[in-house]
C-alpha cells in the first residue's frame, strides 16, 4: 500500500491532480456527509435498512489512508500501468511461502475434520479445497482485518477510483448490519471491503454466506463453521462438481499446441491422452476422471508446468478471476493431501511491461482477436493469441509474452 500511495503521489505530480495536502479535507468531509444523506440513505432505505441501523453512518469519517483516492475536484490519476511489470508466474509457488500454509492447513484439516466432513456432505466440496481458500484468504482467520468495513466502503464509494463498484457494496454492508449478523464495530474488512475470514465482499456475503453452526447468525468473522460452510456454499453455488478433482499436472508434447488452452476448448481427458498428453511422473489420470472433460492450462505457456484442468478449476476462478489464484488453491489442497511440488520448473522469464502488453492486446483486438480485454494482464486468451501469432510467423509457439517479442505481435 505504501508503494501504491507513492505511485499515486507521483501520478498526481505529473498529471496535475491536486496533491492531497492542498485539499480542504474539512470541506470534502462536509460534502461526504451531504452525500451520505442525499445518495446513500435513499438507497439504503429502499434496501430495507432502518434509520436506527443507518445511524452508523453519522459517526463515519473518510479514511484518507486508502490508496487511489480521487477526492472531488481532483483529476482521476493516470493509470500507473507504464511503471508496472510482471515476471514468471512461478513466484506465486515459492516453496518457502507454501510450506507454512501446507503445515498449518494439515493441522486445520485434523482439527475441523467433522465440520469439514459435514461441509463436504452438504456442498460436495472436499475439505482441503475449502481449507486452502481459508488459508489463502485470511491465514485461516489469523490475519487481523485492519479496517472497519463501513468506513472503507463509504470512502471508496464516495471518492475511490472505482466509485460505482462500491456504492452497492456499501448498501449491502448496511443490510448486513440490519440483519444483525455482527455489530458494526466487528464488521471488519480488508482496505477494499472484503469481509471476514473468507474475504467476501458484502454483496457476496448476502448471497452466499451461511449459518453453518446454527446460532442464527452468519458470522464469518468469528465462527469457523460459518466460515467453512460459506466457502463450501460459494463454490457449490458456482457449479462445483462433487467427485471431480480440480486438475492434474501434465506433460504436453511439442505436437500439441499451447494455443489449445482454455475453458472453451475442452475435450474428454481420453482425447488429450490420444494426442499424447500424459500425467507427470508416470501416473495415470484417475479412471473416474478420464471420460470427463479436461482443459489445457499453461499459465506460463511453454515456460512452466502444464495442466489438464477440470470444470472445477473454473469454479475456483469464480472466487478470484486469476488463473494463478485458482492454481494456487488447487495445488495447496493437493499438498495438504500429501501431493508433491510441480515436476516441471518455472523458467526464469524476463519481466514484461504491462503497457507494452496492453498495446499488443489493442493491436490484436483491431484484427478482431479476443484477448479477454486489453488490460495489460495475460490470461489464456492473450496467451493463445501469442501462440497463434508465433505459429503463423513460423516460430515455435510459447504462448507467453517476452519483451523482445511483444512489440512485434500484431
Ligand atoms: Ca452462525
Amino acid at each position: 500500500m505504501q508503494l501504491a500511495a507513492t505511485l499515486v503521489a507521483v501520478a498526481a505530480f505529473f498529471f496535475g491532480a491536486l496533491p492531497a495536502a492542498a485539499l480542504d479535507k474539512a470541506a470534502v468531509e462536509q460534502q461526504f456527509h451531504a452525500w451520505i444523506e442525499r445518495q446513500v440513505w435513499p438507497a439504503a432505505k429502499k434496501a430495507g435498512v432502518s434509520r436506527a441501523t443507518f445511524a452508523v453512518m453519522d459517526g463515519t469519517s473518510l479514511d484518507w489512508s486508502l490508496p487511489d483516492l480521487v477526492p472531488p475536484g481532483s483529476k482521476q490519476p493516470a493509470s500507473d500501468m507504464r511503471q508496472s511489470e510482471f515476471g514468471s508466474p512461478g513466484r506465486y509457488f515459492d516453496e518457502k511461502k507454501l510450506a507454512p500454509l501446507i503445515s498449518l492447513g494439515r493441522e486445520r484439516l485434523a482439527t475441523y475434520k467433522d465440520t469439514l466432513a459435514a461441509v463436504e456432505k452438504r456442498y460436495g466440496v472436499p475439505g482441503p479445497i475449502v481449507v486452502a481458500i481459508w488459508g489463502r484468504e485470511s491465514g485461516f482467520g489469523r490475519v487481523k482485518l485492519p479496517n472497519e468495513a463501513v468506513r472503507s466502503l463509504a470512502t471508496l464509494a464516495f471518492m475511490g477510483a472505482r466509485r460505482e463498484d462500491f456504492f452497492g457494496e456499501l448498501v449491502a454492508a448496511l443490510q448486513i448490519l440490519e440483519e444483525d449478523h455482527v455489530t458494526s464495530d466487528r464488521l471488519r474488512s480488508s482496505w477494499a471491503g472484503a469481509l471476514g475470514q473468507p474475504q467476501f465482499l458484502p454483496s457476496k456475503f448476502l448471497a452466499f454466506a451461511v449459518d453453518f453452526d446454527g446460532d442464527g447468525k452468519r458470522d464469518i468473522w468469528n465462527s469457523v463453521p460459518d466460515t467453512l460452510g460459506s466457502i463450501g456454499n460459494y463454490l457449490a453455488r458456482h457449479g462445483w462438481r462433487s467427485g471431480r478433482d480440480w486438475g492434474f499436472e501434465a506433460e504436453v508434447p511439442a505436437g500439441v499446441s499451447c494455443a489449445l488452452e482454455g475453458p472453451d476448448r475442452g475435450k474428454p481427458i481420453t482425447a488429450w491422452e490420444g494426442a499424447g498428453v500424459a500425467r507427470v511422473a508416470g501416473k495415470a489420470f484417475p479412471d473416474s476422471e478420464r471420460k470427463g472433460d479436461g482443459f489445457l492450462l499453461m499459465p506460463a505457456g511453454r515456460h512452466g508446468p502444464a495442466f489438464i484442468a477440470t470444470e472445477n478449476f473454473y469454479v475456483l476462478k469464480a472466487y478470484n478471476e486469476s488463473d494463478l489464484y485458482a492454481l494456487f488453491i488447487g495445488h495447496l489442497a493437493d499438498r495438504m493431501r500429501g501431493g508433491k511440488p510441480f515436476v516441471a520448473p518455472w523458467a526464469n522469464v524476463e519481466k514484461v511491461n504491462r503497457l507494452a502488453v496492453r498495446d499488443m492486446q489493442l493491436r490484436l483486438e483491431k484484427r478482431g482477436i479476443d484477448v479477454g480485454g486489453a488490460d495489460g494482464l495475460v490470461g489464456f486468451k492473450t496467451r493463445r493469441a501469442i501462440g497463434d501469432w508465433q505459429a503463423a510467423t513460423g516460430l515455435a509457439a510459447t504462448c507467453f509474452p517476452q519483451p523482445a517479442m511483444v512489440d512485434k505481435v500484431r
